[in-house]
C-alpha cells in the first residue's frame, strides 16, 4: 500500500484505488497492462492510499465478457462488475457473477482461486433470510455449484453505499495451489449454523499463497459463530485483532503487526474513526501500512472488519 501517485512500474499486476464514483465501471486496464480497479468505498484517511500487486514477470491483460483480467508470472488478477438491477436482483446477479468466475477460471492456467473480495450495496437491508448478505451467500453458492467446495478461497464481503449499486467481485488466482488456514477461535464459516442463513458463507479464514504471503480474510468480532461485544466498538476492534493474531499463529507466522502486515479497516460508522485511531496507535507499530474506509460488515451488529496481508 502506498500514497504515491507514481506511474505503474513494470510487473504491476493490479492497482486498487478506493473512493470516487466509478464513472465507467470499476475495472479498466492501464497502458502497462495492469488491472486497475476503482472501488466505491469511501476512504477515511487524510491521504488517499492505494494497493498494488506486483509480480516478477511481464504482465498482459484482456477482457472476457464482463471479466477484466491481467496475468503474469503464474498469477492472475481479475474483476467483474454487474449492475444487479439488470440481472434480477442481488441473488441472481451474484449467481451470475460466480458462474462466470467459475467458467472463466476453468479455462485459465492460473486455476487456483486464492483470494476474493466482494463489494455490494446495502448489505444489511432486508430481514431474516432475505437480508441482502444472505441472498448474496445463496447466489454465490448457487453460482459456484460444486466449484470451490472443499477448497474455499479467503474472502471479504463488505457493503458499499454507492448509488450505482454495482456488485463488484475481484480476485487473485495462481497456477499453484495455496494452503488454507482456519482460525481455531472461530467456527469455519462454511459450518455456520442455520440461523445465519440458508446458504453458509463459502470462504476460508486465510490463505497462504505459494510465495508465502498470508491473505487474511475479512475478520470481525466473531468467536465460535457468535458476534461478540454488540454496541462496544473498542471491544469489537480488540476481538478482531485477537482473531487475526490467532490466524497468524495458526499459519505459523509471527504474531503481531508491523510493516509486513498491511491492513484494510472497514468502519460502519465514521464516528468511530477517533476511537479506531486511538486504539490502533496503542496496538500497532506506526510502520503498519493502513487503509481505513467506510464499509458495512455483513452482520448488522458488527461495527468493524479488517482484512489484509502478512508477508513473511
Ligand atoms: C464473518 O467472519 C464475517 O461472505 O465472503 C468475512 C469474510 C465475512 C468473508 C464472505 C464474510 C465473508 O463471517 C463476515
Amino acid at each position: 500500500m502506498s500514497a504515491a501517485a507514481a506511474p505503474l512500474a513494470p510487473g504491476t499486476l493490479a492497482r486498487l484505488d478506493f473512493g470516487g464514483v466509478p464513472s465507467h465501471g470499476a475495472a479498466a486496464h492501464s497502458n502497462t497492462g495492469a488491472l486497475r480497479l476503482r472501488l466505491p468505498l469511501v476512504p477515511l484517511m487524510d491521504a488517499a492510499m492505494h494497493e498494488i500487486w506486483h509480480v516478477q514477470a511481464a504482465v498482459s491483460s484482456g477482457q472476457c465478457d464482463a471479466i477484466h483480467w491481467a496475468r503474469g508470472g503464474g498469477w492472475l488478477a481479475a474483476a467483474l462488475e454487474l449492475d444487479e438491477a439488470a440481472h434480477g436482483g442481488i441473488e441472481a446477479a451474484t449467481a451470475r457473477a460466480y458462474a462466470a468466475l467459475r467458467a472463466f477460471q476453468a479455462l485459465q492456467p492460473e486455476r487456483h482461486v486464492l483470494r476474493v473480495w466482494n463489494y455490494l450495496a446495502d448489505i444489511n437491508a432486508g430481514a431474516g433470510d432475505v437480508e441482502r448478505y444472505k441472498l448474496f451467500c445463496a447466489g454465490r453458492s448457487r453460482g459456484l455449484g460444486d466449484g470451490f467446495v472443499g477448497a474455499y478461497p479467503a474472502a471479504t464481503a463488505i457493503g458499499h453505499r454507492d448509488p450505482m449499486r454495482g456488485l463488484i467481485v475481484y480476485w487473485l488466482a495462481c497456477a499453484q495451489p495455496g494452503m488454507r488456514v482456519e482460525n481455531p477461535r472461530q467456527l469455519s464459516a462454511w459450518r455456520y449454523p442455520r440461523q445465519y442463513g440458508p446458504a453458509a458463507p463459502g470462504f476460508a479464514r486465510g490463505m497462504r499463497l505459494p510465495a508465502g504471503t498470508l491473505a487474511i480474510s475479512g475478520t470481525a468480532s466473531i468467536v465460535g459463530h457468535a458476534s461478540l461485544h454488540v454496541g462496544d466498538f473498542d471491544a469489537q476492534l480488540q476481538e478482531s485483532l485477537a482473531n487475526i493474531e490467532a490466524l497468524l499463529a495458526a499459519a505459523d507466522m509471527p504474531v503481531g503487526f508491523d510493516a509486513h502486515a498491511p491492513l484494510k479497516v472497514y468502519l460502519r460508522r465514521a464516528q468511530d474513526l477517533p476511537a479506531l485511531r486511538a486504539a490502533l496507535a496503542r496496538r500497532l507499530p506506526p510502520t503498519t501500512p493502513l487503509q481505513i474506509m467506510l464499509g458495512d460488515v455483513c452482520r448488522a451488529e458488527l461495527l468493524v472488519e479488517i482484512d489484509g496481508w502478512r508477508t513473511p
